[in-house]
């Protein structure tokens, strides 16, 4: 692993699942537009002189309009380009899609964007600033924030870069290819060191990644973070397992669909958990009064993915905090209601048993 800069190369090294993608598209529109300019300009060249003005010949006459010859010409370069050009937009539109849909096997990691670095927190509890590490080979999805003004998460190397939004959660994925130290940027101008806003993503082989992970941080899982946080904050006395108490039950709430008092519905996501602690009178939940208060400025951006990382964590049986989890008394668990619907995507279907993964909320 080295970071000096490389002789002098033309792309970027290629180290993600997209990189050969986005490089193939590129390199069609290259083509394409090299050869259509080649094209004009050579026959702008070539009429001028095979046509020019000779002395002692009149103007010509002109071509005539409805020469049928003139009809299949036109026909020809305008359907030819259209073709040419849509592939662009299929082949362009078939990548966006996919780089917007993580999988649901991919590792999750919070990446929280503030002038100027990147911070950078892994479920397991490590965090970092400026670096990124990640196993080659296995999926990895960013959720990211940010504490200040727009920023934007780019790894030319993987050939993918997202925005990175105050107030609200964008993700990114991708899957290393090849071991390597590869160039973060902040591709979204933010300020006065917008320029030193960089930072490197360590790739490493599976068993260096566990070994680094290993390391750790001391501090516990993100989750675990986030339960003490539930707990200090208070939230643990309305929001009890089960369901109980006067506020809705998180057990198995992430990912699914949350009926609203007023007829609406809302997916159970990052945004809206983060909107529901800090303008909870926002979105009321169906059934329930507007009791909860605003914890607006008790908790911090990285605080904030913590909470959420526990709320994700509860009634994942393979979660964070196993064994724990779940509700203590099966009798709690309704079978039916909005929160029955198998929305979620931080749960592996196959793993999930039919009571967690239809553990209602009291109606
Ligand atoms: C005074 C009781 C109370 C406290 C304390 C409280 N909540 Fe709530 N919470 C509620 C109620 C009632 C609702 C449902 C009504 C609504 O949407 O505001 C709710 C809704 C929510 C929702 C949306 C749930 C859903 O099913 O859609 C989340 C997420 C949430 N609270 C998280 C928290 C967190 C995290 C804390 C602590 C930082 C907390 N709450 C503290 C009462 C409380
Ligand atoms: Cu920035």
């Amino acid at each position: 692993m080295t970071m000096e800069p490389k002789s002098f190369q033309l792309f970027p090294e290629s180290a993600s699942n997209f990189a050969p993608t986005v490089d193939g598209l590129y390199t069609y529109m290259v083509v394409v537009s090299a050869f259509f300019s080649l094209l004009v300009a050579f026959l702008i060249i070539f009429f001028a002189i095979k046509y020019r003005a000779r002395p002692g010949q009149g103007v010509p006459k002109p071509v005539d309009e409805h020469s049928i010859g003139g009809m299949i010409l036109e026909i020809a370069w305008s359907v030819i380009p259209l073709g040419l050009s849509l592939v662009m937009f299929a082949w362009g539109a078939s990548i966006m899609f996919s780089e917007s849909r993580p999988p649901k096997d991919a590792i999750n990691i919070y990446v929280t964007g503030k002038r100027w670095m990147w911070k950078i927190q892994h479920m397991e509890g490590a965090r970092e600033i400026n670096e990124l590490h990640v196993p080659v080979g296995r999926n990895v999805r960013l959720t990211m924030t940010s504490e200040d003004v727009i920023h934007d998460f780019f790894v030319p190397a993987f050939r993918t870069k997202a925005d990175v939004l105050p107030g609200r959660y964008t993700t990114e994925w991708f899957r290393p290819t090849q071991v390597g130290t590869y160039h973060i940027f902040c591709a979204e101008y933010c300020g006065t060191k917008h320029s030193g806003m960089i930072g490197w993503v360590h790739v490493l082989s599976a068993e260096d990644y566990d070994k680094w992970l290993a390391q750790g941080s001391g501090e516990g899982s993100m989750a675990e973070g986030g339960e003490s946080l539930f707990n200090q904050l208070g939230c643990a006395n309305c929001h009890v397992k089960g369901g109980h108490g006067r506020a809705p039950n998180l057990y198995g709430a992430f990912g699914t669909k949350v009926d609203l008092s007023d007829g609406t519905s809302v997916r159970f996501d990052e945004s809206y958990t983060r909107e529901s602690i800090l303008y909870p009178q926002a979105k009321i939940v169906a059934g329930y009064d507007k009791i909860m208060p605003t914890f607006k400025g008790l908790i911090s951006d990285e605080g904030m993915l913590k909470l959420i990382e526990y709320i994700k964590s509860l009634g994942d049986p393979n979660g964070v905090v196993p064994g724990r989890n779940l509700p203590s008394e099966p009798s709690d668990i309704q079978k039916t209601g909005p929160m029955a619907a198998p929305m979620s995507e931080t749960k592996a279907p196959a793993t999930v048993s039919k009571t967690s993964a239809a553990t209602g909320k009291q109606q």
